[in-house]
């Protein structure tokens, strides 16, 4: 019988709750209600088309893409369990236009959960990774009611950010400011299961991470980071680089706070209004302070993604992040050629 004794994630909160004093009760509880979600997602996601979870439904989000049916089906999970807990004030999302204000009928929180409920969306009918995303913020101000202004808050006031990935194992990342821990869901009994504890990202990589396919479009300080890595031991960085890109964010950002690399989706002329591809408040700044908590960086190019004040709820954002010493490489290379 294996006797090491396993540390499951309500024991974890319980312990950051009690000993080190990191977290109220509120968010331990919010943090508790998430997880059971992602379990629910995890076995949607499980069952494929013996669950009818495959291909797209017949509706479009906010930002006009036609969503697949799993998308539908995550945010409902993640709003359903959410609403009458008494932990949340109020919800945003990928998959919705507006804020979700936790109704009157049931007691509200201080706290605002942003998620994006399925990323790598294109992946899941072809049984590719996938997770979800989460941020987690205080409501500030003690005012009644709540609006769209309550969640615009840099990214560095974040109470606890966590992500999900549904791959060969389901597995939680967390952080709740005080590093990073990682937990696996053992699907026998249910449970999700401390399996490493103050994750580290090595300051340095050889492996990095980018759609290739949109080089034309880039703009010269990215151009110059990657031709510099494809130059390989020959070129002016004496060695050669790996590339690898899942096209689903939480599995490249778990493969880099696994063995290190970096990750780039930067602005490109495709969308030249637009910053960047990636949303800011539930995927870049969630992604964000689980890097930095792991010792990596996160910047959009020129400057800290949690230093950005948003101005809009679902606005986009370009993000360098990953192992320490190559996000500050390529954040140079910006301020260097503008
Ligand atoms: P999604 O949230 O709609 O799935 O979109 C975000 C995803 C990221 O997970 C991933 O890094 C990126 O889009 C991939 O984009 P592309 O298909 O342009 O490579
Ligand atoms: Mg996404």
């Amino acid at each position: 019988m294996n006797t090491v004794r396993r540390v499951s994630l309500t024991q974890y909160l319980i312990e950051q709750q009690r000993e080190h004093g990191h977290i109220p009760g509120e968010l331990r509880l919010l943090i508790e209600v998430v997880a059971r979600a992602c379990k629910r997602i995890a076995i949607a996601v499980n069952k494929g088309a013996l669950g009818d979870v495959l291909g797209s439904a017949t509706t479009e989000n906010v930002q006009g893409e036609v969503q697949k049916k799993l998308d539908v089906i995550a945010n409902e999970v993640l709003v359903e369990a959410n609403e009458w807990g008494g932990h949340l004030a109020a919800m945003a999302s990928e998959e919705m236009d507006s804020i979700h204000v936790v109704p009157n009928r049931y007691p509200q929180g201080e706290h605002l959960l942003l998620f994006d409920p399925l990323d790598g969306s294109s992946n899941i009918d072809v049984n590719v990774s996938i997770g979800t995303i989460f941020s987690v913020l205080r409501k500030v101000g003690h005012t009644r009611g709540i609006s769209e202004e309550d969640f615009l808050q840099p990214g560095r006031q974040q109470a606890a950010a966590a992500y999900c990935v549904y791959g060969p194992q389901s597995t939680l990342v967390l952080t709740l400011g005080n590093g990073v821990a990682l937990f696996t869901l053992d699907r026998e009994t249910g449970s999700w299961v401390l399996t490493q504890n103050g994750v580290r990202i090595p300051e340095d990589t050889k492996e990095f991470s980018i759609n290739m396919s949109n080089l034309r479009h880039w703009a010269p300080p990215v151009r110059r980071y990657i031709d510099e890595c494809l130059g390989g031991e020959e070129g002016p960085r004496g060695k050669d680089f790996n590339m690898r890109w899942v096209g689903s964010m939480v599995s490249d950002v778990h493969r880099i706070l696994t063995r290190g690399g970096i990750f780039m989706y930067p602005w490109d002329k495709r969308t030249p209004d637009k910053p960047g591809k990636l949303r800011l408040m539930y995927e870049a700044n969630p992604m964000a302070f689980i890097v930095e908590q792991a010792g990596g960086m996160a910047t959009d190019g020129t400057q800290r993604i949690l230093d950005i004040v948003p101005t809009k709820l679902h606005q986009r954002v370009g993000v360098v992040l990953g192992s320490a010493n190559e996000v500050r490489r390529v954040t140079e290379y910006h301020q260097q050629l503008g």
